[in-house]
C-alpha cells in the first residue's frame, strides 16, 4: 500500500510545470508490479544463482546452457506479463515532451509494448528480444520474439526452472550451436542474448544519445529516479551529471537506502512505495 506525500507531490508538480529538459533513469523496479523479479534483494536469486553473477561474459563463457536457461526463463516471463501504469505514464509524458529522455536499464521490452516513442527511449543495457553473435569479429545482432528460443530450451514447466529443486539438464556449447543458436552471418559463433553484461561497453549508439542530451549547453532541469537501486555504471552516474546540470532529482523507490549516492537535498524529492502507484500520479 503506497501513500503519496502530498506537500510533496505539490511541490513536485510546481517544478514539474516549469521544467523543460527533463531525464528519467528507470532500473528494474519499474516493471516489479507487472510481476518481473529484481536484481538485488528479494528475487534476484534464480536457482542458486544471483542473477548478477549469471549476467557476465564469464559465466556464459564457463556454462552458456545455464546462462542461457536463465535468460530463456527470463524472456518467457518477460513476453508473459504486461506493462504497468507507470510505463504507460511514462510513454504518454514522452509524447507530450520533446525535451523528455528516458533512459532504461531494463531488458524486458514492457516500454516498447507501452508504445514509449523510440526517439525518447533509450536503451542503456539491450534487450531480451534481442540476440547477437558471441564471436568477437562478428558484429551480428537480429531481433527474436521467439519463446522458447529453441526447442532444446523448452522446458516441462517454465516456471519450475527457477526452483533449484526442479533438475534442468546440461546444455553444452556444441548441443546450442547444434540446437539452433549458430550465427547465421558467421556459420561459427555462438548466439547469445542481446544485453550488457558486467565489463561490456554500453552500445555506443545510446551512448552517444545520452552524451549529446548531457553535454547540451541548456540546463538540465529534472531526473526521475525511479526503480532503480543506482549501483550500476555509467547509469547510475548520469544522476550527478544532471544534477551538475542544474537538474533536481525526484526519486521513485520502494527502499529509501537507494536514493542515489546516498544524497538527498532540499532540493530533491523521495517518493517512498510502488512505482507502478507514483509515477502516474507524478506524471499527472
Ligand atoms: C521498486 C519496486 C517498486 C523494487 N516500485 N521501486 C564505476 C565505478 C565502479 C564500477 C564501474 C564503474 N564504471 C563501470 C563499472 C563496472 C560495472 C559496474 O557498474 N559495476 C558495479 C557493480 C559497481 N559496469 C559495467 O560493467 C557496465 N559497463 C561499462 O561500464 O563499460 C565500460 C567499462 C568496462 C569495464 C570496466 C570499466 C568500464 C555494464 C553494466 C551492465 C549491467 N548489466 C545488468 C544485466 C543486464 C542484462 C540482464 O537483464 O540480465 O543490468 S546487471 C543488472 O543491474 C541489470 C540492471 O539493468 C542493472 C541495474 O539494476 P537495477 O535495475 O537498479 O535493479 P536492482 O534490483 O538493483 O534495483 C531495483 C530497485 O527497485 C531497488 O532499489 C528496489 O528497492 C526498487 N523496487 N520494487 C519502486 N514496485
Ligand atoms: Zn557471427
Amino acid at each position: 500500500h503506497t501513500q503519496i506525500n502530498e506537500a510533496a507531490l505539490q511541490s513536485f508538480h510546481e517544478h514539474l510545470v516549469k521544467s523543460k529538459r527533463m531525464l528519467a533513469l528507470c532500473g528494474a523496479g519499474l516493471s516489479a508490479a507487472s510481476g518481473l523479479p529484481t536484481f538485488r534483494g528479494a528475487g534476484g536469486l534464480w536457482r542458486t544463482f544471483n542473477a548478477t553473477e549469471l549476467a557476465t561474459p564469464g559465466a556464459f563463457s564457463r556454462d552458456p546452457g545455464l546462462v542461457w536457461q536463465f535468460y530463456s526463463y527470463r524472456r518467457h516471463m518477460a513476453m508473459s506479463v504486461q506493462p504497468n501504469r507507470a510505463h504507460y505514464a511514462l510513454a504518454e509524458f514522452a509524447r507530450k515532451n520533446q525535451h523528455f529522455m528516458c533512459l532504461s536499464q531494463n531488458v524486458d521490452g514492457l516500454s516498447q509494448r507501452a508504445n514509449h516513442p523510440k526517439e525518447s527511449l533509450k536503451l542503456l543495457h539491450g534487450s531480451l528480444a534481442e540476440v547477437k553473435c558471441s564471436e568477437f569479429f562478428c558484429r551480428h545482432k537480429e531481433q527474436n520474439f521467439t519463446d522458447p528460443i529453441i526447442p532444446l530450451l523448452e522446458l516441462p514447466n517454465i516456471f519450475d526452472i527457477s526452483d533449484p529443486d526442479v533438475e534442468i539438464p546440461h546444455l553444452s556449447f556444441k548441443a546450442l550451436l547444434d540446437g539452433g543458436l549458430r550465427c547465421t552471418q558467421c556459420n561459427k559463433g555462438l548466439l547469445r542474448p542481446g544485453v550488457v553484461w558486467f565489463g561490456e561497453s554500453l552500445p555506443s549508439n545510446v551512448l552517444d544519445d545520452v552524451d549529446r542530451f548531457l553535454s547540451d549547453p541548456e540546463p538540465i532541469d529534472l531526473i526521475l529516479v525511479i526503480g532503480t537501486s543506482s549501483s550500476v555504471y555509467p547509469a547510475a552516474g548520469y544522476v550527478d551529471c544532471a544534477r551538475d546540470k542544474g537538474a533536481r532529482v525526484a526519486t521513485i523507490n520502494m527502499d529509501e537506502r537507494d536514493i542515489p549516492q546516498g544524497r538527498i537535498s532540499s532540493m530533491d524529492w523521495f517518493f517512498q512505495g510502488d512505482a507502478s502507484v507514483i509515477v502516474p500520479e507524478l506524471l499527472k
